[in-house]
């Protein structure tokens, strides 16, 4: 697919990727989902960005999934097959929501509008949601048939616990930032001038903090879910173990002791 569906920006050490179908609220072709993937791949692999920083263009985040794309649509004529949309998971959702969940570096959502479906799935994978006052997220699979998808179900009880999750995702409605926040389904909302300028400086700030901690801070808790106190514990002890071989406690110490500001440097 020739169309930039996904629109790269290089900002400092931050690499900014805008969903580009505003015509569509950025919802997500098949095409476009494969052009996110291989944008955090190559961020992923790029030593010189440390921080990821995911927005919309124009009034929306993302509605999610295109209900018009030819591998999802209902086929209108008598006698048509139903499309298997689980074959669609399989080969686009789960290793984008996979990939983001496990990037080397920290992800940051700046959530401009709605984040419908799909599209509130990925603003809600990814490390730290910050929201446009106007912006709201909605659990639109219930609206036509369909169960929360792209991590939907593991993410929102974890979010907001099973009373809030269940409510939203049953119902559909629509969820102002402002309650996003309130329910910490996100970390901030920001009057909708702001949202811009405050997701790049905290993009810019975490892509200065010591990356491969921030990144195994992500993967320690999403771990700590699955494990029982004492195996968290272990967990914590070898992963620390690691890091603390590593360049950038040597120097976020050494520059603690020194009264200097540190210069991070792994990833
Ligand atoms: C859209 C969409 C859209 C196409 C707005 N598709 N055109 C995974 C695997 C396989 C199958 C299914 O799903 C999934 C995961 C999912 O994501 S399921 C959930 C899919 N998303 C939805 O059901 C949300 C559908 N969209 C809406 O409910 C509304 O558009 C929202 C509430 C997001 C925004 O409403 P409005 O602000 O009133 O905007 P609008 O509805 O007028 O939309 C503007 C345009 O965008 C419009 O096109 P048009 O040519 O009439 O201007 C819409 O058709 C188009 N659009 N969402 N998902």
């Amino acid at each position: 697919m020739s169309e930039h569906t996904i629109q790269i920006e290089q900002h400092g050490a931050v690499r900014l990727l805008r969903l580009n179908r505003p015509e569509a609220l950025n919802a997500f072709t098949t095409g476009m989902l494969g052009q996110l993937r291989q944008a955090l791949e190559a961020a992923a692999e790029d030593g010189a960005t440390r921080c990821v920083l995911i927005t919309g263009a124009g009034r929306a985040f993302s509605a999610g999934q295109d209900l018009a794309d030819p591998h999802v649509a209902p086929g209108r004529e008598p006698g048509a097959a139903p499309k298997d949309i689980g074959q669609l998971l399989e080969h686009y959702y789960i290793p984008l929501a996979l990939r983001l969940r496990s990037m080397p570096i920290p992800v940051v959502a700046a959530v401009n509008g709605v984040a419908a479906g799909a599209g509130a799935s990925v603003a809600l994978g990814c490390d730290l949601v910050l929201a446009a006052e106007s912006a709201s997220f909605i659990q639109a699979f219930s609206r036509i048939g369909l169960i929360p998808d792209c991590g939907g179900t593991w993410l929102l009880p974890r979010l907001v616990g099973r009373a809030k999750a269940l409510e939203m995702a049953l119902l559909g409605d629509k969820l102002k930032a402002v309650d996003a926040e309130r329910l910490s389904l996100i970390a901030r909302v920001l009057p909708d001038a702001e949202l811009q300028d405050a997701a790049m400086a905290l993009a810019q700030k975490l892509a200065g903090m010591p990356t491969r901690a921030l990144a195994e801070t992500r993967r320690a808790m999403d771990e700590a879910l699955k494990l029982d106190f004492e195996s968290a514990l272990k967990l914590e002890a070898a992963l620390q173990s690691q890091l603390g071989f590593a360049y950038d406690y040597q120097e976020g110490a050494a520059a603690f002791l020194d009264k200097r500001k540190p210069e991070f440097k792994d990833r």
